[in-house]
């Protein structure tokens, strides 16, 4: 379905164009219809020749409800420009023409009307200046046709028109992402409350959770209508009243979105691209206060500069928004900027969550900028990738604001040009774990100097434990345990299950250390079988030998040199297997040592699954 605006200056016929296109008044409030002027957004609907249905939202033309007209035309596929032939072009024509223009709603018909009031040649000339008007705007050889709401004349053409461009209108795309900005809410009794707007991004079905984006708020749809009809389910495209249980009418306004829950949440600062309106009264100062409208919504906002002191009228630059009041908004997504009397300007959302930019006239941000706003699919999401990752598929698709199939059917090419690193398979596995190139670049750099600083530290151990690693790397357990596979894969750490160390690190003993292990041997050495304690070394020093196999600990404190302890393990087997069994009492006869060493190193043994204790004694596993 298509939702078609009005647009166009206070008092042109607006509000009487649509009452008899469609045989509903939408000035709705009796002080419209006291004052003959409409204050707030009015919705009807009609079914063309060609037996399509579309929605058709009023805006009121006085320059006081500008804000108001913003709200109606944010996501309409067709806009009808008003101009009454006795008044030809006048000061809100042209606002809201630049602000279609700027909206880039592209699909225009202009409907001179009250053509009752004037003669032909009157006609003619209000077309001429029509003309002038639509140059270099996205309405430049749009159709016109004049009309008398009064008399009838032009309405079957009007309505063939509406048709002919209809046809050629793309339908609303489905993003899997609904997205209603909400336009009015009310209660009514039985039922609760009432949301409405004009739905985009994807569907809506009774039943669903559903979040005001703003608050986070969860409410679920209890009931859908369109054009006063019950429906089960709707596409995108259409105006829709949605019943909420779960949520009172004072806790939804105008301007909030109602949406699916989890993934748009309200931002104070986003990038775009600014392009001012070609009339504006003033130049557009860094850091300049205005009122940014987007959808049904608006907030304070100031406005900086990135590239460039002033905005002049016509210009166009990349900014910074910074939000008073937090608004979701979407990659893509156009917006109005307005001083207190005048529309200066707007523009595209290029990036709904960047960084605070401090700086401005940096070459590295605007090019970031421009990428995401004029790039391909695949430079899109290696920045995206660049900012966010390491990021999940459904993170990735969000933020680049590309459908998931189509972030999906890229991502092997970006693989394999190396643009992109993936963490898991990212067609399957829903955890898997995107990089881009840089960013995977950036960590592995990040965990080599992590380990050369630890084998400094700690020259003397195998590696660092895994853990101490990840907190230097501000990682997910999950992220770090999928990233730790490929460093190993590429050979940027040796796993040993115990620690993580660099290929090429090898414990390296100083000459005094040497000296030092020497010493320590040759007591050992000494009398082998009841070593003696005089000489000790470092505990460093000592897993070092251990390390090595010079020496075997068989208990807290008693160490034998590594030939001493493997002449006693092949002694006692030897026994054994002659034997049968033996007691720490024959041990210690065979070696002439002492309980203190013999009972440790049948332990041992028994530890080490060589022996088994039976009793006071010991026999052969
Ligand atoms: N003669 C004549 N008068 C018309 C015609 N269309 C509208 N009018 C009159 O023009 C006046 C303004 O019409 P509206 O339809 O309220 O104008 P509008 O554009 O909706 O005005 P706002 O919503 O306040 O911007 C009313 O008095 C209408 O009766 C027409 O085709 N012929
Ligand atoms: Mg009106």
């Amino acid at each position: 379905m298509y939702v078609i605006g009005t647009a166009g200056h206070v008092d042109h016929g607006k509000s009487t164009l649509v009452k008899a296109l469609t045989d509903i008044d939408p000035d709705r409030f009796p002080e419209e219809k006291a004052r003959e002027m409409t204050i707030d957004l009015g919705f009807a609907w009609m079914t063309l020749p060609s037996g399509r249905e579309v929605s058709i939202v009023d805006v009121p033309g006085h320059e006081r409800f500008i804000k108001n007209m913003l709200a109606g035309v944010g996501a309409i596929d067709l806009a009808l420009l008003i101009v009454a032939a006795d008044e030809s072009v006048m000061t809100q024509t042209r606002e809201h023409l630049a602000i279609l223009d700027i909206l880039q709603i592209t699909r225009g018909l202009v409907v001179i009307t009250k053509t009752d009031l004037v003669d032909e040649e009157m006609v003619e000339l209000v077309k001429e200046d029509i003309l002038d008007t639509l140059q270099r705007t996205s309405f430049e050889g749009c159709p016109m046709v004049a009309v008398s709401a009064y008399s009838g004349d032009g309405m079957p053409e009007l309505k063939a028109t509406m048709d002919t461009i209809l046809d050629e209108t793309d339908a609303r795309k489905d993003l899997g992402r609904p997205r209603l900005p909400i336009d009015r809410c009310f209660t009514i009794s039985g039922f609760g409350t009432v949301v409405t707007g004009t739905l985009i991004d994807g569907t809506l079905t009774v039943g669903q959770e559903v979040e005001l984006a703003g608050s986070g708020q969860k409410a679920r749809v209890r009931g859908l209508q369109s054009h006063k009809t019950k429906v089960d389910a709707t596409d995108p495209g259409v105006r829709l009243a949605v019943n909420l249980s779960g949520l009172s009418k004072d806790e939804v306004e105008r301007g909030d979105i109602l949406t699916i829950p989890g993934w748009l949440k309200p931002t104070y600062r986003l990038d775009a691209r600014l392009r001012m309106v070609k009339n504006a009264p003033n130049p557009l100062k860094h850091n300049q206060g205005v009122t940014f409208h987007l959808f049904t919504s608006e907030s304070p906002a100031r406005v900086r500069l990135l590239d460039t002191e002033r905005l002049t009228a016509g210009e166009e630059g990349w900014v910074q928004l910074l939000l008073t009041d937090p608004l979701p908004v979407v990659k893509g997504d156009f917006f109005v900027i307005r001083s207190a009397e005048d529309t200066l300007g707007g523009g595209q959302i290029v990036d709904p969550n960047p960084r605070r930019r401090y700086r401005r006239f940096d070459d590295d941000v605007i090019e970031r900028m421009m990428t995401l706003d004029q790039g391909t699919g695949g430079d899109i999401i290696i920045s995206v990738a660049e900012q966010w990752g390491p990021c999940d598929m459904t993170t990735l698709s969000q933020r680049s604001n590309l459908p998931r199939e189509e972030v999906s059917a890229r991502m092997s090419q970006l693989v394999e040009e190396g643009e992109i690193v993936t963490l898991g398979d990212f067609g399957t596995d829903a955890d898997a774990v995107v990089y881009s190139a840089q960013g995977w670049n950036i960590l592995k750099s990040k965990v080599a100097s992590a380990l050369q600083l630890y084998h400094t530290q700690y020259p003397l151990r195998q590696g660092a434990p895994a853990q101490e690693i990840r907190s230097r790397l501000d990682l997910s357990q999950p992220v770090y345990q999928r990233a730790l596979v490929r460093l190993v894969e590429e050979q940027v750490v040796v796993d040993d299950r115990q620690s993580l160390r660099l290929p090429e690190h090898e414990i390296a003993l100083t000459p005094k250390m040497e000296e030092e292990a020497d010493a320590y041997l040759h007591s050992l050495q000494k009398d082998p079988y009841s070593p003696s304690t005089d000489v000790n070394v470092s505990s460093e020093l000592l897993g070092v030998l251990i390390d090595q196999g010079k020496v075997v600990r068989v208990g807290d404190g008693v160490i034998f040199d590594a030939g001493a302890y493997k002449t006693m393990t092949d002694k006692i087997i030897e026994h054994l297997k002659s034997q049968g069994n033996i007691t720490v009492a024959e041990a210690r006869t065979m070696f002439d040592s002492s309980r203190k060493y013999i009972l440790p190193l049948m332990e041992h043994l028994d530890q080490q699954q060589i022996t088994r204790r039976n009793g006071d004694e010991r026999v052969l596993r």
